[in-house]
């Protein structure tokens, strides 16, 4: 998508100016930082968050870029603690090697943590407290953490179906709508308008969820960076294991084109009626 894509160049320019260099001391965190945040990614995250902005009226590319970069760093932060041996175990990730086979597990957890820290440093930086607010909510146990944590304790069990959607709403899609409304925030958006988007952003969270899941059966690990199988591997809750892959297709199609209805009817919302077909059929 050409859209995601010119926003994601933007991002990197930012990404490059926001992250300490690596001659920084210490040398290997910075190093370590930079390697997994440059190591490719759909910059998808800020990307919702800037065009968001953009919707809402917002027209100040230098208040919005840091926090928007912020959010991108929390995202690789949450894909560097992902990968490591106490969790999933990876070993490649955006097409490299992940952080902790190269730069061991210690730093690979401070990267995350750097990341994390240098992250709200940035989120604050837009002078807005309810945004912080509502990230630090959105990654806790009430978000990321807690999806992380059924997600886990979910492995090799026999789930139930509410269980399966508190993961993937959690895990994946809390983000994902935070993003938007981060952007939303910044650019004052009125009430009706922020609860569009957010019942936009939450049906296109959880299809990204169940389109993955069923890029880990049928994607081509070069295009994705990264192995499939590994979901099955580790016995993970998956739509496709519970619906079977043609009924999660068609889930997931299902929640877009109702994403593509609430939207559509606003001026300007190309973009995201474009954004929900791409994630419907995406390779990558
Ligand atoms: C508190 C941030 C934080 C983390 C601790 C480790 C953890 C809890 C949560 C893991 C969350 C996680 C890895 C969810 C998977 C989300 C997902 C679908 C990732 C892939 O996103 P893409 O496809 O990746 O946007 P790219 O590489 O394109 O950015």
């Amino acid at each position: 998508m050409q859209k995601l894509k010119e926003i994601g160049k933007l991002t990197e320019q930012w990404l490059e100016r926001l992250l300490p260099s690596e001659e920084t001391k210490p040398e290997t965190i910075h190093k370590a930082m930079r390697y997994s945040v440059f190591a490719g990614g759909k910059r998808l995250r800020p990307a919702l968050c800037v065009l968001t902005y953009r919707f809402c009226g917002g027209d100040d590319d230098s208040l919005i870029f840091p926090p928007a970069c912020g959010l991108e760093m929390i995202h690789t932060y949450s894909l560097i603690h992902d990968d490591l041996p106490a969790m999933d175990d990876d070993d490649v990730r955006r097409g490299k090697p992940t952080s902790h086979k190269v730069y061991g597990e210690a730093i690979a957890i401070l990267a995350g943590d750097a990341l994390h820290a240098l992250a709200f440093e940035l989120l604050a930086s837009a002078g807005n407290i309810d945004v912080v607010k509502e990230v630090a909510h959105t990654i806790g146990t009430d978000g990321l953490v807690g999806g992380q944590v059924v997600d886990i304790e979910s492995e090799g069990k026999k789930i139930l179906e509410e269980d399966l959607l508190f993961i993937h709403r959690n895990k994946t899609a809390a983000l994902l709508r935070t993003s938007m409304r981060v952007g939303a925030h910044l650019a004052g958006a009125e009430e009706k308008r922020m609860a569009d988007i957010t019942e936009y952003a939450e049906r296109i969270g959880l299809s990204f969820q169940i389109v993955d899941d069923i890029l880990d059966i049928k994607g081509d690990q070069e295009l994705l960076g990264k192995p499939i199988g590994s979901d099955e591997g580790l016995d993970k809750a998956t739509y496709p294991r519970f619906y079977g892959l043609e009924n999660s297709y068609a889930e997931a199609q299902r929640l877009l084109n109702e994403a593509k209805e609430i939207i559509s009817k606003y001026e300007n919302s190309e973009f995201f009626v474009e954004l929900a077909d791409f994630l419907l059929d995406r390779a990558y």
